[in-house]
């Protein structure tokens, strides 16, 4: 196997200092992951370049073996101009996809140049991807940079196998709609094989946004999509920190390193918190803040007894970040002039990167470790600080918008936007028995120690292997679908008279034990029933408006069905049509037919005119459907065919491959959900629409039975 891991951040930075070249790591959870990974599976990661020395360290093609000083894998580097660093990283993905996956809606700044450039450089990533493959590779992408990439791979490399992770919150529909490319976006992380998120949460909003902008067909119980004939398998991976590195980097450090430190920090005695992020407003500093200032406020027997160390790396060097970490200054320089006393003060402020040894120690001391952000996918600072709690008496107040806090029950959870009782549960945590502090920290490192990094990255590449030995076109097996009039029997004069023949009701039977079956027909759900008569099958009558679900009837439409409206319609349709002999009105309760094969040939246009004309003036509340030789009257917002087909293969049938037989243009909606779903459309007697059509009426025992015979059309 080889591994091609693909993200925005590389993990190694060559920057120039005077004539020296220095490599460096940056700060942030995906890297940091990551990078152990690829030590030990090899392999190669793609990322861009961003260091001002990073063309210097390169080959020809752009690559560079990691990590210095002794490499075991190649990192690849993807170069992007300054007006594509401004657009698709700075524009895009920081001020576009990263707030809104964030629910932070009024930081959302949109341009159209944004996305154009955000386009190109996927394809570029896409570009260096398709240049790495291998028969045996496995793409591995991260995050919301590279939304496009695996649809892009995939146009060139159809059979490549593509797994994606989303390391941040992904919202509901209603506020990721508001995205001009919601569309492209969704369909572009369709295209991948396996698409990973934190948590469970993150993956049910996507599968809901699928359905919602894509019609895709989705399978919550499975955890999958299906769109455009491919499959997307959704599971949440809860991202995890290599807990035995964390531990052993804290428990190595001395007495005499943890009293240097907190001399270094000015802190005399009493409890210690911790603070560890980027500078970023989604973690939400300054609510802490404000917190902090409060408990001060509130407890003032904790003035000179407890100090905050709050370790925050500059990020995103750009709008909005500027203002927000000038905020974050001000309001500690105001809180610790407010509080301080003699030589103390309430906020210990550093703004270096601190080394993740350097930082183990900090964790261990630190009494409490707060994480308040707003929404995050999952948030590592809270599994490292667990990992380095050896000690096991510190508490950690965990937001319950962090991904991190469904599995870290142990936490005292926190809403950070109740300021009073965050201060409050800063208090608790530190006047917590040491005997509860214990227990509480001991299931946390349980917990972390047997979820950690390595399961994670395991856990998610046995996840993709698994997708690249799933057949390209697997299925469980079929849907099959059937029109009733004209299908599966003769058009007749007289509808009544249109029975199922004996030999088809017998070959309909035997399907039933292969596949599930479903009648779609025009008919009301009654009558097509009790034409069909046959149990353990569905039913769709109405043209989708009514269905029987194998135990109760369910009206399909998309709001409220006025029933005035269809009722009026027919109080005026059946004088208009009283003189022209041979019409048969239908009332079907939710709908209305017009029947006109037994009217003579000169005056059906007559029928057809007269129809539409009464239906245009009830236009907003009633929709015209021309069938074969009949007429209908809906209401707007009832089903049609297509919608029927997709409401039972969302319920019944996600993964299977929907066949669906008519022949009629009121199958025409049928045919492009069928088709859509990457299924089979069979026309009867007609060319156009489906792709695939018998002669007439008269083939369907034939197609039947060969359905029988088939295990899988
Ligand atoms: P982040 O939001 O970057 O990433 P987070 O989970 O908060 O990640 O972890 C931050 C990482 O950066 C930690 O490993 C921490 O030690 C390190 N770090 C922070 N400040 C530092 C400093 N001053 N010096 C050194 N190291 C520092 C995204 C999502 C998260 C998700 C991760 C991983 O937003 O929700 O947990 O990816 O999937």
């Amino acid at each position: 196997m080889q591994l091609i891991v693909v993200s925005n951040r590389e993990p190694y930075i060559h920057k120039k200092a005077g004539s020296t070249i220095s490599v460096e790591q940056p700060a942030g959870g995906l890297t940091s992951a990551l990078d152990n990974v690829l030590r030990t599976v090899q392999g190669t990661w793609i990322a861009w370049g961003s260091g001002s020395a990073d063309r210097e360290a390169v080959d020809a093609r752009g690559c560079v073996r990691v990590p210095p000083p002794s490499p075991s894998y190649t990192l690849r580097r993807v170069w992007l101009g300054q007006s594509e660093t401004d657009n698709y990283y700075a524009g895009y993905s920081n001020r576009v996809l990263w707030p809104l996956s964030h629910v932070t809606l009024d930081r959302v700044y949109y341009t159209k140049r944004y996305w154009e450039s955000y386009r190109k450089v996927n394809r570029k990533f896409a570009d260096a991807v398709i240049g790495e493959l291998h028969e045996d590779s496995l793409v591995w992408i991260h995050d919301f940079h590279l939304c496009l990439v695996p649809l892009f791979i995939k146009e060139t490399a159809p059979s490549a196998t593509v797994g994606h992770f989303w390391h941040i919150p992904w919202p509901d529909w209603g506020t990721f709609r508001i995205l001009p490319q919601a569309r492209d976006i969704i369909e572009g992380l369709l295209a991948n094989d396996l698409l990973g998120f934190q948590i469970p949460l993150f993956a049910k909003n996507f599968m809901n946004c699928a359905q919602e902008a894509l019609s895709a067909v989705i399978d919550p119980e499975r955890g999958s999509v299906v769109y455009n004939d491919h499959t997307t398998v959704l599971k949440a991976f809860p991202i995890s920190v290599d807990f035995d590195s964390f531990q052993t980097m804290a428990a190595s450090k001395k007495e005499y390193s943890i009293r240097h430190l907190k001399k270094q920090l000015g802190i005399a005695g009493g409890y210690i918190g911790i603070g560890v992020d980027r500078l970023e407003y989604t973690k939400a500093l300054l609510k802490r803040l404000q917190a902090i200032d409060l408990f001060f406020d509130k407890y003032r027997s904790f003035i000179g007894r407890f100090t905050f160390v709050q370790i925050a790396v500059p990020t995103r060097l750009s709008e909005p970040y500027i203002s927000y970490k000038r905020s974050v200054e001000d309001m500690i320089a105001r809180i610790n002039m407010k509080h301080a006393q003699g030589s103390w003060k309430p906020i210990v402020y550093i703004t270096t990167k601190v080394e993740h040894h350097d930082l183990a120690l900090y964790y261990r001391i630190a009494d409490v470790a707060i994480i308040s952000s707003v929404y995050d996918g999952m948030n590592l600072v809270a599994k490292e600080y667990i990992a380095s709690q050896v000690d096991e008496k510190g508490v950690i107040i965990l937001s319950e918008f962090a991904g991190a806090s469904e599995e870290l029950s142990g936490a005292l959870p926190l809403n950070p936007y109740d300021i009073e009782t965050f201060a409050e549960n800063i208090k608790r945590a530190l006047l917590m028995p040491a005997e509860e502090k214990r227990s509480r920290m001991r299931a946390l490192r349980e917990h972390v120690r047997s979820n950690n990094l390595s399961k994670w990255t395991d856990d998610f590449l046995q996840a993709l292997e698994s997708c690249r030995e799933r057949p390209r076109r697997e299925r469980d097996g079929a849907f099959l679908f059937f029109d009733y009039d004209g299908t599966l029997t003769p058009l007749v004069d007289d509808p009544r008279s249109a029975a199922l023949s004996k030999s088809t009701r017998d070959l309909l039977a035997g399907l039933r034990s292969v596949y599930p079956v479903a009648i779609v027909s025009g008919r009301t759900l009654f009558d097509v029933m009790n034409m069909v008569d046959l149990r353990d099958i569905l039913y769709a009558g109405n043209h989708g408006a009514e269905l029987w679900d194998g135990q109760r009837v369910i009206i399909g439409s998309d709001g409220p069905v006025d029933p005035q409206a269809i009722r009026a319609f027919l109080q005026e349709i059946t004088p208009a049509m009283a003189g022209i002999p041979g019409v048969m009105i239908e009332d079907k309760g939710v709908t209305i037919s017009v029947h006109y094969r037994n009217v003579d040939g000169r005056r059906r246009q007559d029928v057809v005119e007269r129809f539409r004309h009464l239906a245009d003036a009830y236009r907003n509340t009633l929709s015209l459907v021309e069938g074969n030789m009949v007429l209908e009257a809906r209401p707007r917002t009832v089903w049609n065919k297509g919608d029927a087909v997709a409401w039972i293969l969302r319920t019944f049938g996600a993964g299977r491959l929907p066949l669906y037989v008519g022949d009629d243009a009121t199958d025409e909606d049928a045919f492009r959900v069928v088709d859509q779903a990457g299924g089979i459309s069979i026309g009867i007697g007609m060319k156009t629409g489906a792709p695939c059509y018998l002669e007439s009426q008269a083939g369907i025992e034939d197609l039947l039975s060969w359905l029988g015979q088939t295990g899988n059309p």
